[in-house]
């Protein structure tokens, strides 16, 4: 159960929005460290290679053992079950890539900001993840004809906002049984056990969700008759304008398109450096509401647009599609910008999408990119 510890911070209050002016603090840096990215070169890989994909961890890793792991399914249901790593290898046994997004991806490009994990936009990558299905999963426990939810319940806690907690998330049980919505129960990721960090040995993979519904270090699954009103479900992850207002549930991923960087970078501004002439340009999109259908490029900081090639897997429907184009670069300081749009017509806003949490901010990427000519002589002594 959530209880409050009111001592460590605000009871269940809102999310804190960062003054006029106030710069990234100690706090959001130290949350910074330890949750990282995806370097944004490695949007070059259809599924990200081990070690590179984001990572996102409220509290700490768990200290879990694969051997004594049960997972339990209970509540509304006709028949509890408790399995081992065993037991659920003899399930039936699916393979998914997914792209997997935080809901915060792009908060640090709010005014004001709120404080949490300051993530830019790297907060995005794609595994392929094998496991149970759990629409199998609850057809085995056989779901009980007054059940709404399924709460899944995950072994790390902590304490958020004053209320301390296990990590808990709940679906509705449309999703969570709709084989065709491919939610897993996964033990393997890229073809390995899960590593530590991405919820080993079990967590919930839900494809076209943002990250907060993705419980690792699955434990539980409890079927209930009445919609789950816990932390992370009613206070967090909610779209706000104001404190005081229940908000809109976060759910599905909206549109976004990524820049694989051209050129090489400033090591201090990332900004890129390229050279004139004809410059690959390519990245990934991708939505939870559907495929993408277009992305378009601007070299003139969204003045301008120009459709580029979107290379669709239909092999793969759950994960980010490729696309490319090539600019022509002329010398001079230049503002690439980049927007998907998918198969429902949702396109990425030109202004920041703000609420309290900064949840779902798929505004365009920006990059800046110098185009200077070659240098004429790059000896190592430095003197032509
Ligand atoms: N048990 C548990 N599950 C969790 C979290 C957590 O802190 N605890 N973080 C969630 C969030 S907010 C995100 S974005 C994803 C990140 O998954 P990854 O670290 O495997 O990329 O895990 C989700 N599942
Ligand atoms: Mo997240």
């Amino acid at each position: 159960m959530d209880r409050s510890l009111g001592d460590l911070g605000a009871v269940s209050g809102p999310a804190r929005v960062a003054g006029p002016g106030e710069g990234i603090g100690a706090d959001e840096l130290g949350l910074a460290t330890r949750n990282h990215g995806l370097p944004l070169e490695a949007l070059r890989y259809d599924v990200t290679p081990p070690g590179l994909h984001y990572v996102l961890v409220h509290y700490d890793i768990p200290d879990t053992d694969a051997e004594d792991w049960r997972l339990t399914v209970g509540g509304r249901v006709l028949r509890p079950l408790e399995v081992d790593l065993a037991a659920l290898r003899d399930l039936p046994v699916v393979t998914r890539r997914v792209t997997l997004e935080c809901a915060g991806n792009g908060r640090a490009r709010l005014t004001p900001r709120p404080v949490s994990q300051p993530w830019l936009v790297e907060a995005v990558s794609t595994a392929e993840w094998t496991g149970v299905p759990l629409a199998a999963l609850l057809d085995a426990a056989g779901v009980a004809e007054d059940a709404v939810e399924a709460v899944f319940t995950g072994a790390d806690h902590g304490v958020e906002r004053g209320v301390e907690q296990d990590y808990r998330r709940s679906l509705p049980l449309a999703t969570a049984a709709d084989p065709g919505r491919d939610v897993l129960v996964a033990y393997g990721m890229n073809g390995a056990p899960l590593p530590p960090q991405h919820g080993s040995p079990l967590r919930l993979v839900v494809p076209g969700w943002y990250g907060m519904a993705h419980v690792k270090w699955l434990r539980e699954i409890t079927l209930t008759a009445t919609p789950y009103t816990g932390f992370q479900q009613s206070t967090a992850y909610r779209l706000r304008q104001e404190p005081g207002e229940p908000g809109e549930p976060v759910t599905l991923i909206a549109p976004r398109a990524l820049l694989a960087p051209p050129g090489f970078p400033d090591f201090m501004t990332r900004a890129r450096v390229v050279r004139p002439g004809p410059v690959p340009l390519t990245g990934r999109a991708w939505s939870g509401h559907g495929p993408v259908v277009r992305v378009e490029v601007s070299e003139d900081g969204g003045a301008a647009w120009t459709d580029a090639e979107v290379v669709p897997d239909p092999a793969h429907p759950w994960a980010w599609a490729a696309w490319r184009t090539t600019w022509t670069a002329t010398p001079g300081l230049r503002h690439l910008a980049v927007r998907a749009t998918d198969a429902t017509g949702r396109v990425q806003p030109l202004a920041a999408p703000w609420n309290r949490g900064g949840f779902a901010n798929n505004l365009v990427q920006r990059v800046e990119v110098l185009c200077a000519p070659e240098p004429e002589d790059r000896g190592p002594s430095g003197t032509p």
